[in-house]
C-alpha cells in the first residue's frame, strides 16, 4: 500500500509540473533553432549537411584532367547516397585562373573549362530531381584584371572610372612610390602601378585581382545583381569569400591612404604578416554590406529559403556581428572556423571544450551554430589533426548543433599530397620560392578526388592530370571504402543518417564538457526523448570515466549507437556509463536506454528517466490487478 500511495504522489507530483516545462533549461541557446513555423520543423539549412566542391579536383568527364560541371552533374548520386543537403561550388565563372577561379573575368558567366551555362542548367535540373542544393561562391572584393569593368577603368570611362580603388601613388626622388605600405596576402605590395592609367590600383590579393570600389555605389548595385542573376537560375545561396576584406578605409582628407603599423617580429616587408591589418580588413562598412546582401536573397520568396554562408577567419566578436542584429539579418551562417584555427594535434578536451563554447556561449540567441572542419585553403583534417581523428571529428561536428561542412575528400580521409616545386601552381606558394613554398601552398590540400584505384584515381583519363593524384589513392578510394563497414566514408555515411533521423540532434539542447583532459563528451538532449551522448577519446591512452560526474540524468546503462574502427563495440551493445572504459582514440555516440520526462527542483529544470515513471505505474498496475484477483476470489 505505501507503494501505491508514492507511486500515486510521484505521479501526481509530475503532472503538477506539467507547466514548468515551457521555461527555458538553464543552458547556452536554448532556442539555437529558429523553427519554420509553418512546418514546425528546423529550416533546410538549419541541421544541413554541407559538401564544399573543388570543381576542378571533383570530376572530369571530358579528359583534359580537370574537373568540370559536367562531371559533378554525373556525380551529384554520390552526394545523395553520403547524404549531403547542399553543396557549395568554388568559382565556376570566366576567368584567367590567376587564382583558379577566384579571379573571376565575367561574374555572370560559367568559365569554358568547366562546360557552358547550359551545362549548369542541366546541374541544377538534377540536384532539384535528387533534392540537393547547389550553393555558388560570390567573390565580391575584386574582379579579374581582364573583367570588362577594369578594362574600362583603366581607360576612364565615365561609368567604370571609380569601379576600383585607384591612385596616384606617391612621388620621391622623382619615382612613383605606392600610395601606402599596405601588402598583399599573397606576398609583396598592394599596389599595382598600371602604366595605361598612369596611376597604382590596389590589390589585396594577387596583382590579377584588382579590389573593387565598395564606396562606389554603381560597385554595390552591380554585385547586387550578380547575386539576382544566379539566385533567378535558381540557386540556393552563395559562399561569400574573403569577405573581411571587401572594404579599404576611405582615404584621408589630403587623398592619402594611412601606412598600416609593423607587426613586431616579423622583419619581412613583402609578408602578409609584416603589418597590422587594422585598415584593409574588418572595416564596419563590411558587416552592413553583408546585410545588405541578404536583403537581395530575401527578395526571392519563391521556393525554400536563399542563404549566405560568410567566409572570415576574423575575431569571434565580430564574426558574431555578420548573423545580424536587432533590425538586419546577416548571413545564416557566417563560416565557423575555430575547429581549424585553435585546434591542434596537441589539443585536449578542455582545449576543445573551450573552442567548441567560444561559438555557442557567443552566438547571438535564436541563431544556428555550424563547425567546418576543412576548405581549399587549409590543410586536410588528417594531415593538421591526424588520420586516426578523422572519424571521431566528423562525429563532433555532425553531433553539435547546427550545420556541419565538409570539404570534399576529407569524408574518405584525403589527407594532404606533397606537390613538388615544379608541379606547384598555387599562386600563393609560387610568388614565393622553392626553400619556403611548402608553408604557403595550397595545392596539398586540392588533388583530385580519389573515386577508385584505376588510372587517374577514377578522376579523369588524362595523362596528366592539373594537379598530380594522391599517391595512396590504391588505398584510400570511394569503391574500396563502399565495401569496408567501418571506412571512413561509410561511418561519415552513418552519421548523416543518424542525424536526419533523430530529432534530439536537429533541435536538442546541447552540453560540452570535458569529461577528463583526454576525454570530450558532447550531450544532446530533449524533452520525452533519448538523450545521446558523444565521446571522443583524444589522445592514446586507455581512459575510464564516469559519464554521471559530468553529466546529469543520464540513465545507467546506454546503448551504443555508433563506433569508428578504433572501438571494439559494435552498434546495439550497452555499456555502463559510471563505469566506461575507452580505448585508445576510441569514439562512440551512446544513447540513453530511455526518454526523458522533466521536473523542476531548486531553481533548475531537470530530468527523470521515464523508466522510472514506468516502473512506478507499473507497480500501481499490478497492485490494482492483484486487488482485483482478491476481490474476485472472496466472491466467489
Ligand atoms: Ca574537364
Ligand atoms: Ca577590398
Amino acid at each position: 500500500m505505501a507503494s501505491l500511495v508514492a507511486a500515486l504522489l510521484v505521479i501526481l507530483m509530475l503532472n503538477g509540473l506539467e507547466p514548468a516545462m515551457s521555461q527555458p533549461y538553464p543552458n547556452y541557446h536554448a532556442d539555437f533553432v529558429d523553427i519554420d513555423q509553418a512546418k514546425n520543423e528546423p529550416k533546410w539549412w538549419q541541421t544541413g549537411a554541407f559538401y564544399q566542391i573543388y570543381p576542378r579536383s571533383f570530376k572530369d568527364s571530358n579528359g583534359d584532367g580537370i574537373g568540370d560541371l559536367n562531371g559533378i552533374a554525373d556525380r551529384l548520386p554520390y552526394l545523395k547516397e553520403l547524404g549531403i543537403t547542399a553543396t557549395w561550388l568554388s568559382p565556376i565563372f570566366t576567368s584567367p585562373m590567376a587564382d583558379f577561379g577566384y579571379d573571376i573575368a565575367n561574374f555572370t558567366e560559367i568559365a569554358p573549362i568547366f562546360g557552358s551555362m547550359s551545362d549548369f542548367e542541366n546541374l541544377l535540373k538534377i540536384a532539384k530531381q535528387l533534392n540537393i542544393k547547389i550553393i555558388l561562391d560570390f567573390v565580391p572584393n575584386h574582379s579579374s584584371d581582364e573583367c570588362e569593368w577594369f578594362k574600362r577603368s583603366a581607360a576612364r570611362d565615365p561609368e567604370y572610372k571609380d569601379f576600383y580603388v585607384w591612385h596616384p601613388g606617391k612621388m620621391v626622388n622623382g619615382v612613383h612610390q605606392p600610395p601606402s605600405n599596405w601588402v598583399s596576402v599573397f606576398h609583396g605590395s598592394a599596389w599595382q602601378w598600371h602604366e595605361g592609367r598612369k596611376e597604382y590600383y590596389l590589390h589585396q590579393f594577387v596583382k590579377k585581382q584588382p579590389d573593387l570600389n565598395y564606396r562606389n555605389p554603381k560597385v554595390r548595385e552591380a554585385m547586387k545583381n550578380v547575386l539576382r542573376f544566379w539566385l533567378a537560375k535558381g540557386v540556393a545561396g552563395f559562399r561569400i569569400d574573403a569577405v573581411p576584406h571587401v572594404f579599404e578605409i576611405a582615404p584621408d582628407a589630403a587623398g592619402q591612404y594611412r601606412d598600416e603599423p609593423r607587426n613586431n617580429g616579423n622583419n619581412d616587408p613583402d609578408d602578409y604578416g609584416y603589418l597590422q591589418h587594422i585598415y584593409t580588413v574588418d572595416q564596419p562598412e563590411t558587416i552592413n554590406l553583408v546585410y545588405e546582401w541578404r536583403a537581395v536573397l530575401d527578395e526571392f520568396k519563391d521556393g525554400d529559403e536563399r542563404i549566405l554562408l560568410a567566409e572570415t577567419y576574423s575575431p569571434i566578436d565580430i564574426v558574431m556581428q555578420y548573423y545580424g542584429n536587432a533590425t538586419a539579418e546577416g548571413a545564416q551562417l557566417p563560416f565557423n572556423f575555430r575547429l581549424i584555427s585553435d585546434i591542434s594535434n596537441n589539443s585536449n578536451a578542455e582545449s576543445y571544450e573551450w573552442t567548441i563554447l567560444q561559438w555557442l556561449q557567443h552566438m547571438p540567441k535564436g541563431r544556428t551554430a555550424n563547425w567546418v572542419l576543412g576548405n581549399h585553403d587549409q590543410p586536410r583534417v588528417g594531415s593538421r589533426l591526424g588520420t586516426d581523428r578523422i572519424d571521431m571529428l566528423n562525429m563532433l561536428t555532425t553531433t553539435l548543433p547546427g550545420a556541419s561542412v565538409t570539404y570534399q575528400g576529407e569524408e574518405l580521409g584525403m589527407t594532404n599530397v606533397w606537390i613538388s616545386w615544379k608541379d606547384t601552381v598555387d599562386p600563393s606558394a609560387c610568388n614565393t620560392n622553392p626553400n619556403v613554398y611548402e608553408h604557403y601552398s595550397r595545392d596539398p590540400e586540392r588533388t583530385p578526388f580519389q573515386w577508385s584505384d584505376d588510372i587517374d584515381a577514377g578522376f579523369s583519363n588524362a595523362s596528366k592530370t592539373w594537379l598530380p593524384i594522391g599517391p595512396s589513392y590504391k588505398l584510400i578510394n570511394l569503391e574500396k571504402e563502399r565495401k569496408e563497414p567501418l571506412s571512413h566514408f561509410n561511418i561519415f555515411k552513418q552519421l548523416m543518417q543518424l542525424r536526419k533521423e533523430t530529432k534530439t540532434l536537429q533541435v536538442g539542447e546541447t552540453e560540452v564538457k570535458a569529461v577528463n583532459r583526454n576525454v570530450l563528451g558532447v550531450k544532446r538532449f530533449r524533452q520525452h526523448d533519448f538523450t545521446y551522448v558523444t565521446l571522443l577519446n583524444i589522445f592514446d591512452g586507455t581512459e575510464t570515466v564516469n559519464l554521471k560526474d559530468s553529466f546529469a540524468d543520464l540513465t545507467t546503462d546506454m546503448e551504443v549507437v555508433l563506433v569508428t574502427d578504433k572501438s571494439q563495440r559494435k552498434a546495439g551493445d550497452f555499456i555502463n556509463s559510471e563505469n566506461l572504459q575507452l580505448l585508445p582514440k576510441e569514439s562512440l555516440i551512446l544513447r540513453s536506454t530511455s526518454t526523458y520526462y522533466t521536473y523542476y527542483s531548486n531553481g533548475e529544470h531537470r530530468q527523470l528517466p521515464i523508466e522510472g515513471v514506468y516502473l512506478l505505474v507499473a507497480q500501481v498496475v499490478l497492485y490494482l490487478s492483484y486487488r482485483r484477483v482478491l476481490t474476485l476470489n472472496s466472491v466467489c
